[in-house]
């Protein structure tokens, strides 16, 4: 499926479910999918939009700006600030996973360390940049099955260290981990067995954003943003949504939405134009605008309402009570309706005069 008729379905798919994402947390400015875990969208602060795991700024972080479209960006300038988002996160036991961010940076003489939970040597899970650019990832859990260690170490195809936005996501499917960048598969491993991400020393340990705790000359100068957690293996075609920003957080993507500052998963849009209905101040293109409209669904550039109640004739459901007795004049009488349809012009004005 192409990459617009994948944004098309999923954003039907998820309609039900992006109120829950988007209501009281702030901006959400990249776009997520059904089941995230945990989003750290950096705009101006360490917050969680979809779990209830808020990160701590320790140190000096700053916000910058991020990919556009994305809002803020965490900025980290040299080792002295980084993001602890605590023990609970990345405990993902030997289970499917996704970890996906946005990082822009060129230096890397402190080998950068972008998302690390790494208590020692033998426990890690940790998202870093050589010193020659590519983003390496180190895996190694706990093996309950056959007590042994093991260690996978998967490198990105090419070096991402020039200073612009990347997008790094890393997939753990069984036993196969896929490294995707700026979303394209660029490098798999499928020795992960039976590789264990909880408990012991590792499940103990803090997972940081912008540095390792363990070696605290590795860290990033650089700017990291959209951190989004799932308990799944997304496919290339879901990390690519990933990448698309969602500046009003309803689970439509901008290029998509038909009022991309205003949440509408339902993207209603009455007169079919190219805005939703929360965003267009005509909703019937009748050239009359909503507040002024009398009928504000329904096309009626003329506005009139025969029976003065405010309603206009075009979508009125009902005619009548005549309200003065020219309204039965000149075949008024004809039209109405309620309280009861009039035989003749005097029947409706005996009508006004006596309310019968
Ligand atoms: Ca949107
Ligand atoms: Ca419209
Ligand atoms: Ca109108
Ligand atoms: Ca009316």
């Amino acid at each position: 499926m192409g990459r617009l008729g994948f944004q098309r379905v999923f954003a039907v798919a998820i309609a039900g479910t992006v109120g829950v994402l988007s209501a009281g947390s702030g901006p959400v400015s990249g776009a997520t999918l059904p089941g995230i875990a945990h989003h750290y969208a950096a705009d101006g602060n360490a917050d969680d939009s979809a779990g209830a795991v808020d990160g701590v700024e320790v140190g000096t972080v700053t916000y910058a700006t991020g990919p556009l479209g994305f809002g803020q960006a965490f900025s980290f300038s040299g080792g002295a600030g980084y993001v602890d988002l605590g023990p609970s996160v990345g405990n993902f036991g030997t289970g499917d996973f996704t970890i996906a961010l946005w990082v822009n940076t060129s230096n890397t003489s402190n080998f950068p360390h972008f998302l690390v939970k790494r208590p020692d040597n033998t426990h890690m899970l940790d998202i870093s940049m050589s010193y020659s650019g590519e983003v390496f990832v180190e895996l190694r859990g706990e093996s309950a099955a056959d007590n042994h260690d093991i260690y996978r170490a998967i490198a990105s195809a090419s070096g991402l260290n020039n200073g612009v936005w990347h997008h790094v996501a890393l997939t753990r499917a069984g036993v196969t981990a896929n490294l995707y960048i700026d979303g394209v598969l660029s490098s798999s491993d499928s020795g992960l067995e039976d590789l264990n991400f909880a408990g012991g020393a590792y499940g103990a340990s803090n997972l940081a954003l912008g540095k390792s705790l363990l070696y605290p000359g590795n860290y990033l100068n650089g700017l990291l943003d959209d951190v989004q957690i799932y308990n799944s293996a997304l496919s290339e075609a879901e990390v690519q949504h990933l990448m698309e920003p969602d500046t009003d957080g309803d689970g439509v993507i901008d290029d998509d939405d038909n009022c991309p500052n205003d949440a509408n998963a339902d993207q209603a849009n009455n007169d079919a134009d190219g805005a939703g209905n929360v965003c267009d101040p005509d909703d019937d293109n009748d050239g009359v605008e909503d507040d002024d409209d009398n009928c504000p669904t329904t096309a009626n550039a003329d506005q009139a309402d025969f029976d003065l109640d405010g309603i206009g004739d075009a979508c009125d459901p009902q005619t009548g009570p005549p309200s003065n007795k020219d309204q039965c004049k000149t075949g008024g009488w004809k039209r109405f309706d309620t309280p009861r349809a009039f035989k003749n012009q005097g029947d409706c004005i005996q009508y006004m005069n006596t309310g019968k």
